[in-house]
C-alpha cells in the first residue's frame, strides 16, 4: 500500500471493524448475554448498535443508553458500578466468544499485513478498545496465520480521551519516534477517521458493516474491503 508514492514507515490499524466484524459477531453478541445474565432490563437491536457505536468505549455506551432511555439510576450509586460488572463481563464473554471462533479476520487483512512485513514496513495497533479485546482477536485471528505482534499496540487503557480524540494515535507517533508523514492509519469508522486527521495521518478507510455512510471527510482513501 503505497502513501503519496512511497511505502508509509508504519501503518497504524484499528482493531473493531477494521482486522475483523468484532462488533456484530462479538461485543453486540456478548452485551446482549450479559444483560440476561445480570437482569439489566436492555436487549439491543442491530439498528440500536449502529446507533450506539457513535460513542467509542463499550462503558461509555452503556451509559449513553442509560441516558437516551432516562435510566439514569445507571448512572450513579449502585447502578454505576452494575453498568461497570456488566462491562468488565461482556469483555469476558466477548474473549470467549473469539476464542471460541465467533469472530473471522476481514477478508484480505491478513494478506494485507503479510505484504506490509515483506516489504519492511511496521505494523502497529491503535485502537480504544481494551487490551484483553485486542489480545484475545490477535490470539484468535492473527497469530495462527503467522502474523507476529505488532511493534506497539496503544489501546484503550493507555489514553484518557477515545477516538475521535486524536491522543490514542498522537501517543502511537511519539512512541514510534515517527512523523504523522511517516504513517498510514487504517480505520473503519468516522471517529476513527476523525482522530486519525487529527493527528495529521492520512487514513485509508475500508468501510465495516455498521459504517457504511460515512462521513469520509479527509480520507485518503475509501474501500470496501481488503482485496480491492
Ligand atoms: C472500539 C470501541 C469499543 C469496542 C468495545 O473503539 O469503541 O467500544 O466496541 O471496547 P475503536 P470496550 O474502534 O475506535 O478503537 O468495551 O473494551 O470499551
Amino acid at each position: 500500500m503505497l502513501l503519496n508514492n512511497v511505502l508509509p514507515k508504519a501503518v497504524l490499524f484499528d482493531v473493531d471493524g477494521t482486522l475483523a466484524e468484532t462488533e456484530q459477531d462479538g461485543h453486540l453478541v456478548a452485551f446482549n448475554r450479559v444483560f440476561r445474565l445480570l437482569d439489566i432490563p436492555w436487549t439491543w437491536t442491530d439498528d440500536d448498535y449502529q446507533w450506539l457505536l457513535k460513542t467509542t468505549g463499550g462503558l461509555e455506551r452503556m451509559r449513553v443508553y442509560a441516558e437516551h432511555c432516562g435510566q439514569l439510576q445507571f448512572l450513579e450509586g449502585e447502578g454505576a458500578e452494575r453498568l461497570q460488572d456488566a462491562h468488565r463481563l461482556k469483555n469476558k464473554v466477548y474473549a470467549e466468544l473469539v476464542e471460541q471462533g465467533a469472530v473471522k479476520p476481514r477478508p484480505g487483512v491478513v494478506a494485507f499485513i503479510q505484504t506490509l512485513l515483506q516489504q519492511g514496513v511496521t505494523w502497529a495497533v491503535v485502537t480504544t478498545t481494551s487490551r484483553g479485546n485486542f489480545e484475545a482477536l490477535y490470539a484468535a485471528c492473527l497469530r495462527p496465520s503467522g502474523i507476529p505482534p505488532p511493534k506497539l499496540a496503544i489501546c484503550g487503557e493507555d489514553v484518557e480521551r477515545k477516538k475521535p480524540d486524536p491522543e490514542a494515535y498522537l501517543q502511537a507517533l511519539h512512541r514510534l519516534g515517527l512523523h504523522p508523514s511517516d504513517c498510514l492509519a487504517v480505520e473503519d469508522a468516522p471517529n476513527g477517521l476523525k482522530a486519525a486527521r487529527a493527528a495529521g495521518i492520512a487514513c485509508l478507510v475500508v468501510r465495516s458493516v455498521y459504517f457504511q455512510a460515512g462521513p469520509w471527510d479527509g480520507a485518503y482513501e475509501v474501500r470496501d474491503s481488503f482485496l480491492t
